[in-house]
């Protein structure tokens, strides 16, 4: 299977994480990748290559354009208001905010683009956001060639971003971008699948409305997981993208025999949407020893779950999302690639 990779990602290396009411060392950095890229080699992954470099025309059918021109230009703006950490936003639109609208002042600014308040924003946090997308569309453009499979190993990841929030690690939305290209290269149905253990709310945002584009997510129950507001089962969709949304949240301590029934489940779904290609957001923090998550799969179960997906028949652009903390990572994330070779 064809790995893309950019060394970019490197620079998406912040110092903070605000964790429990503390400023932490992040648990996204750039470990997880080089931990992902060394158990891939390990494993024979030996088809390893550096993205194409895309412009921002297909990220515009997702992402707001203020938004886009704010990611771009906010850490020499915040600099230029006199601070000299990383960037926190402070103040959040929420409930009741009548009249909310993007202001000038960039320590507003960041607020109002922001869903969550722990993903510091660095200096070459963009650089490293526009190359994870690169590597997501030349993943998408691999499999628009007629390859079966490909796994762009994008960081930051991606599935926390919406039309105009940043948040949970996420500034451009990877796995949504490549499922635009995959329709604007002609296919015409394609499903997101999102096994990371943190509700996709990010994707969710900008594909509810649309009928071409299928998201299911297995996740964390709200009631108990980041992100908290996202991920009932009740959000299937609105306007013509009603019924093109499906949410399987888990209880703590879920285990392989209850997630496997929810994955079951969500590609039955994607099977019924008719769906001629998938995107799977790949998170492998559902893994029992993840720092910050609350399910049970074990390493072995990753095998299994690539190849169910794989299963299915489709081809499959695997994009990186969680998994932290631990070296199993790498295990986890090269067990379902090599999964879904088997399972074909
Ligand atoms: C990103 B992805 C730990 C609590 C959770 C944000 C989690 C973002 C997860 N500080 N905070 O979906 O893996
Ligand atoms: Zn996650």
């Amino acid at each position: 299977m064809r790995v893309i990779y950019s060394e970019d990602h490197k620079l998406r290396d912040a110092r903070t994480e605000l964790h429990g009411g503390e400023l932490v060392k992040p648990f996204e950095g750039p470990f997880r990748a080089e931990w992902i890229r060394a158990a891939l080699k390990q494993k024979g992954f030996a088809d390893e290559v550096a993205p194409t470099r895309y412009d921002l025309s297909v990220p515009l059918k997702l992402h707001d354009a203020g938004y886009l021109a704010f990611l771009e230009t906010v850490w020499e703006r915040w600099l230029s208001a006199g601070f000299t950490t990383e960037a926190i936003p402070i103040s959040l639109p929420v409930r009741r905010s009548y009249h909310a609208r993007p202001p000038h002042n960039i320590d507003g600014l960041i607020g109002y683009y922001a869903n969550s308040v722990e993903t510091s924003i660095t200096e070459g946090t963009y650089q490293a956001a526009l190359a994870a997308k690169d590597c997501a569309m030349t993943g998408a453009d691999y499999l628009s060639k007629g390859n079966r499979f490909a796994f762009a190993l994008c960081r930051p990841p991606g599935h926390h971003a919406g039309i105009d929030l940043f948040g949970g690690y996420c500034f451009l939305n990877n796995a949504a971008i490549a499922a635009q290209r995959l329709r604007d290269n002609g296919t015409k149905k394609v499903a997101i699948l999102d096994v990371d253990f943190h509700h996709g709310n990010g994707t969710q945002d900008v594909t509810y409305e649309r009928d071409d584009i299928f998201f299911a997510s297995l996740h964390g129950e709200p009631d108990d997981a980041f992100p908290y507001f996202w991920g009932h089962k009740e959000e299937t969709g609105k306007g013509r993208g009603e019924g093109f949304n499906a949410n399987f949240p888990m209880l703590r301590n879920t285990a392989w025999p209850v997630y496997s029934e929810a994955l079951e489940a969500a590609l039955e779904r994607i099977s019924a949407f008719g769906a001629e290609a998938l995107v799977l957001s790949l998170g492998v923090d559902t893994f029992e020893k993840d720092p910050i998550s609350f399910f049970r799969l074990k390493t072995e179960d990753f095998l299994t779950m690539g190849a169910r997906i794989a299963a299915c028949g489709l081809p499959v652009l695997t994009v990186m999302e969680g998994g932290y903390g631990v070296h199993e990572i790498g295990d986890n994330v090269a067990n379902v690639l090599i999964g879904l070779e088997n399972g074909k």
